[in-house]
């Protein structure tokens, strides 16, 4: 997505230049997204999100995606392993979801319109692998209830116990079966009391008196349960409550996040984790150029739980996560569309090479954080495909006009897609460094790029 820059004066520039060397909210700038649902998985944190068309003036959404991260800084885009269409049985509307993992297995639960019902249900995708390939579990919608069918969580609790949450205007539950796409039965589709206790007054409202609104979020600490939920209604604000049982009574606590005023969205929507001993907090807003209600960002905060569990109140913010949780090793493989900032540029997905970075610009980068060089690198390899003549990667340090360390040129390769390895010499990167890959050479489409890596000295 390229963001427009207006160029006022070399102060404005040198301001927007310090303003996105800061900036890691939203944490994906390549498209709009939305409904974060995290997912711990062995040592990478998966994010799972719907995606809101460029040009979409309601929730114009057709198939969901996946990034991942070992640092909490740096987001890796695996594209889209999911969309309406995987639904035979769905005709549209990709909103909110939630991808929890069981026995090796994936499970995606999804909100989709059905095409008989006209209405949204949930569905649900299993895959092998947290990155897909996903495929529809059971040829058909997994709840049926009612109007209301959407934004599915999932939870399994420490007795094996599996829990399906989701609803709007109301809040319903399943006690999912052990192979996670049936329920039981017997106990069938709960509804949960909207009380006033539970979920607090929504001022000024005959029809929905609580403040419960969507989006609901269920997670366990020791041994209190936890409920986070979009309230309002709009403009939505994020709020929990909690329970001693994963069923209830639940017990309205605080709000999370007041409603975001500058750069939000009129809807949020809350994905908590805790990932190498701090806990995240995920949600959206409206804050990418061009952004707003039906163009959103995920976005993320790191915060601690207070020491009696509650949680506190957590400010939206433009730099995001401040510290790594990690260290990026520069001498193995980077998938290029590994970044915390990309400025410009965009990501495809193609058939042998997966997600590579594409429409790059004179001046577009790749920020990537944390970068441990150690005691030096020597030389930097890209895979490149240019068809036309191609132009240069600049290897920089700190910032888009920080220390040049290397170049290295691409020439043309004979096709858009025809992929060969580049390379430049580099001297000078040392230690930990934001590393910023920075395209010149000219007007245009200049080059795609699919992976990098430094040799060490
Ligand atoms: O993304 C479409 C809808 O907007 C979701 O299902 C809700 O949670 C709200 O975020």
């Amino acid at each position: 997505m390229k963001i427009p820059f207006k160029v006022i004066s070399w102060m404005w520039v040198l301001c927007l230049i310090t303003f996105f060397a800061r900036a890691q909210n939203p944490i994906i700038q390549t498209i709009y997204t939305a409904d974060p649902a995290p997912l711990v998985h062995r040592d990478r944190v998966y994010l799972y999100t719907g995606h809101d068309e460029d040009t979409a003036t309601y929730f114009r959404m057709n198939d969901w995606r996946v990034y991942s991260s070992a640092d909490m800084v740096n987001w890796t885009d695996h594209g889209s392993p999911l969309s309406f269409e995987t639904f035979k049985w769905a005709s549209g509307d990709a909103w909110a979801s939630h991808c929890i993992s069981r026995n090796g297995k994936f499970y995606w639960y999804v909100t989709a319109t059905d095409k008989t019902l006209k209405r949204p249900v949930i569905g649900v995708a299993v895959s092998d692998s947290p990155t897909g390939p996903f495929k529809d579990a059971i040829g058909k919608p997994l709840i049926t209830n009612q109007w209301g069918d959407i934004d599915p969580t999932a939870f399994i609790d420490e007795d094996g116990q599996a829990y399906l949450y989701w609803g709007n205007p109301k809040l319903w539950y399943v006690k999912l079966n052990q192979d996670m796409v049936s329920y039981d039965q017997k106990v069938g589709v709960v509804e949960v009391p909207l009380t006033k206790e539970s979920f607090a007054v929504r001022p000024n409202n005959t029809q929905r008196t609580t403040s419960y609104e969507e989006g609901p979020w269920l997670d366990k600490r020791g041994s209190l349960y936890y409920l986070l939920y979009a309230a309002g209604g709009v403009p939505e604000h994020l709020a929990y409550s909690t329970s001693t049982s994963p069923t209830g009574p639940w017990v309205y606590r605080d709000t999370i996040m007041t409603v975001i005023k500058k750069g939000g969205a009129f809807t949020n929507h809350p994905g908590l984790v805790d990932f190498k001993g701090k806990s995240y907090l995920f949600y959206h807003n409206g804050a990418l150029p061009n952004g707003g209600g039906f163009r959103r960002s995920v976005a993320v905060e790191e915060f601690s739980f207070n020491p009696d569990g509650t949680i506190p109140r957590i400010l939206p913010t433009k730099e995001g996560v401040t510290t790594s949780a990690a260290f990026l090793n520069p001498f193995q493989k980077t998938e290029a569309e590994t970044g915390a900032w990309m400025q410009g540029v965009e990501t495809k997905t193609q058939g042998n090479t997966g997600v590579y970075v594409t429409d790059i610009q004179e001046g577009d980068y790749i920020k990537v954080r944390s970068v441990d060089f150690g005691a030096g690198a020597k030389s930097f390899q890209a895979s490149v495909a240019a068809g036309g003549t191609g132009g240069r990667i600049e290897v920089r340090l700190d910032s888009p006009s920080g220390q040049l360390v290397g170049t290295c040129p691409v020439k043309s390769t004979g096709g858009e897609l025809k992929w060969k390895t580049a390379a430049g010499k580099i001297k000078g990167a040392t230690g930990v460094k934001d590393l910023y890959l920075v395209f010149k050479g000219g007007q245009g489409a200049l080059f795609n790029f699919d992976w990098w890596r430094f040799a060490s000295k």
